[in-house]
């Protein structure tokens, strides 16, 4: 994609202009240009600007609202393009996604959710502020492979835990794999609180659900008879 598309997408994102960014959304779909381009190298970055600058005291929460509004006008362009590709794929696999309690951060997951779909996974997204226990029910009514948890906040992120918690009073740990992401998370923390892998981002998310799928499939070829 040329550069000055992906700056200009950026910079719709600091500018927290969600007509800019749908146009240029719209303008690179016209021009057949890889959706997931679009998002990781012009309007995610964007996000990252706008994270630091808030941090350093440059940027206000309406700002970073406004920047939030851009980011969900071009998903909204972008995301069923990349949707699109998952009808043509077989079932990889049943993911429940949702962001942990406390946290409405949803911007991360909800581009988590749409790759892992492109990907040919079933996604049942519970949303934001979702507690454990919420996990574990979606979890059990649509016997899920896989919970996904999302946290963006240092103090949300010891929710994750209590995600994997639910599920083990649930009875459901042994058959259901858990996926910690969002900005403070490391692999270091979900090796911590007993998750079964870390993503970066989203493409990460979807190698790493393929993954733990195959570790799905393995145990079951493996178990005796
Ligand atoms: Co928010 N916020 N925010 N915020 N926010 C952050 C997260 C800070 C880091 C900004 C900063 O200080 N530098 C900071 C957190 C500091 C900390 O805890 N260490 C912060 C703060 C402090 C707050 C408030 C407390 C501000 C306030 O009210 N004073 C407040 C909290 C509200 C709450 O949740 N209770 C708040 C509010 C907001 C909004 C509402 C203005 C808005 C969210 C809008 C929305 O989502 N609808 C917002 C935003 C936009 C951000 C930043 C700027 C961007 C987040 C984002 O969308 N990133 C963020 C700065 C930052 O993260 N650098 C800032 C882009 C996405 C694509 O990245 O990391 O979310 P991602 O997701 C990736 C990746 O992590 C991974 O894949 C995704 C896709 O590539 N992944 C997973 C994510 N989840 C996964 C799950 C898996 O299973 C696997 C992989």
């Amino acid at each position: 994609m040329p550069t000055d598309t992906l700056s200009a997408m950026r910079q719709s994102i600091i500018d927290g202009a969600p007509d800019t960014a749908s146009n240029l959304a719209q303008q690179a779909i016209a021009a057949g240009l890889a959706p997931i381009d679009a998002i990781n190298n012009g309007y995610v970055p964007g996000m990252h600007d706008v994270g630091e600058q808030f941090a350093k005291g440059q940027m206000y929460l309406p700002d970073m609202m406004a920047s939030a509004e851009a980011m969900r006008a071009a998903m909204a362009v972008l995301d069923p393009e990349l949707r699109k590709l998952g009808t043509e794929r077989p079932k990889a696999g049943v993911v429940v996604l949702g962001t942990t309690k406390g946290d409405i951060h949803e911007i991360g997951k909800i581009l988590v959710g749409t790759l892992l779909t492109a990907h040919g996974f079933q996604v049942h997204d519970l949303g934001v502020d979702v507690a454990g226990e919420k996990f574990a029910a979606k979890a059990r009514e649509v016997n899920a492979d896989i919970v996904g948890v999302s946290a963006l906040l240092t103090t949300t992120m010891r929710n994750q835990r209590t995600v994997v918690e639910a599920l083990e009073k649930a009875g459901l740990r042994s058959q259901v794999k858990v996926m910690v992401g969002g900005a403070p998370v490391t692999r270091r923390w979900a090796e911590e609180i007993g998750a079964d892998g870390y993503a970066a981002n989203a493409m990460s998310a979807v190698t790493l659900a393929q993954e733990l799928m195959q570790q799905k499939l393995q145990a079951v070829v493996t178990q005796p008879a």
